[in-house]
């Protein structure tokens, strides 16, 4: 119905330069870290600070992929008692000792989040595990939050925020829907 867009193409850009650099600043460079990009829309964000990272430090981090998926057919009741499972995993490289950022899209109870640091964890072991999301939309139901936010967007319960990437869509922008 409504729709609200809260960044567009450059806004987002600018938000994912700025990650770029506070992943940099808080880990003394880009030295072991590994991304890991949360399917559908973590991957390409992923793929971006890569990208930051290099025009910055002229340094190539590696990128993983992982597909936590929900056992659920409705995203109407956010909360559920089914917890979000691993689906696949694309990690080539080593993980312990690395430093390792977890990438998604949109962060909300922390479930995905959960799922995914135990999927890294059966992995390896990393010396750290960090979280980048591109929004933070708030109303989390486990003990987690983000190092790097690309903004913050306090939702009600009815909103959802739709997250739109060249890669998968085909314009770059963050709007706010009410359900
Ligand atoms: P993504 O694969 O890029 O993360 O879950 C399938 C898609 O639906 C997700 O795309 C996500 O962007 C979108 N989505 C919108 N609202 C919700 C929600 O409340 N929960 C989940 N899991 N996904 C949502
Ligand atoms: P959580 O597990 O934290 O509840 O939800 C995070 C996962 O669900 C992310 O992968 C994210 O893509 C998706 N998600 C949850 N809420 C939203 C939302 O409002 N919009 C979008 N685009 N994705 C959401
Ligand atoms: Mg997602």
């Amino acid at each position: 119905k409504k729709k609200t867009e809260i960044l567009d193409s450059a806004a987002i850009n600018r938000a994912l330069t700025r990650m770029a650099h506070e992943i940099l600043e808080k880990n003394k460079g880009g030295e072991d870290i590994v991304l890991i990009g949360v399917k559908t829309r973590g991957v390409p964000i992923a793929n971006r600070l890569h990208e930051k990272i290099k025009q910055i430090e002229s340094i190539e981090v590696p990128v993983g992929e992982i597909d936590i998926t929900l056992y659920r057919d409705d995203l109407e009741k956010a909360t559920v008692s089914d917890d979000p499972q691993l689906n696949s995993t694309t990690i080539e490289v080593e993980l312990t000792g690395k430093k390792v950022i977890l990438i998604d899209d949109v962060l909300f109870t922390g479930r995905t989040v959960r799922a995914a640091m135990d999927a890294v964890m059966d992995v390896g072991r990393p010396s750290h595990i960090q979280l980048g999301v591109l929004v933070d939309r708030g109303h989390r139901e486990l003990p987690i939050r983000a190092d790097y936010v690309g903004k913050n967007i306090p939702t009600s319960e009815k909103e959802i925020i739709v997250v739109q990437l060249e890669e998968t869509d085909e314009s770059n922008s963050v709007s706010i829907y009410e359900k």
